[in-house]
């Protein structure tokens, strides 16, 4: 099954939308396979971002994400990269669709809530940044059967 690497930022947080943002992830019929409460080092959001790391918002980004704590998760699917970012939606939340995450609870480019890796080749970079293989739990979920045909 596909993997993707999904993080509420700092500001999704401290707003107290974590359990909003797990719930829609969770509704949709995606499986929670890791997760963890972590504030970054700097190291490691240098990393996640490093195609934006010459971008003139980089150091911005990087206060606000070392700022507080994140929540960090990974979450399998079949085609779950695509399917994540859908949930999430637009980078911009003035141009996110209503019914997204960033379309629903996000005002400021800057301060968009989540991120989401952007192809299975991040994905998979993303989640060897932030957890370990041991970190990501093997189980069913109880309606497997029903959600796929
Ligand atoms: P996304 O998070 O949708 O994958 P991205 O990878 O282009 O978007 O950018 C990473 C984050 O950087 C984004 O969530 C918010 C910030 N960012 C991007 N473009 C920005 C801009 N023009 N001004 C300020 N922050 C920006
Ligand atoms: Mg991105």
């Amino acid at each position: 099954m596909d993997r993707t690497f999904v993080m509420v930022k700092p500001d999704g947080v401290a707003r107290g939308l974590v359990g909003d943002i797990v719930s829609r992830f969770e509704s949709k019929g995606l499986k929670l396979v890791a997760a963890k409460l972590e504030k970054l080092p700097e190291k490691r959001v240098r990393e996640q971002y490093q195609e934006h790391l010459e971008k003139p918002f980089y150091p911005s980004l990087q206060h606000y994400i070392t700022s507080g704590p994140c929540f960090l998760m990974v979450w399998e699917g079949r085609n779950v990269v695509k399917v994540a970012r859908a949930i999430i939606g637009a980078t911009n939340p003035a141009e996110a669709a209503a019914g997204t995450i960033r379309g629903d609870l996000a005002m400021d480019i800057g301060r968009n809530v989540v991120h989401g890796s952007d192809s299975p080749e991040s994905a998979k970079r993303e989640i060897g940044i932030h957890f370990a293989g041991t970190e990501l739990v093997a189980y069913k979920r109880i309606d497997e059967p029903v959600l796929y045909e």
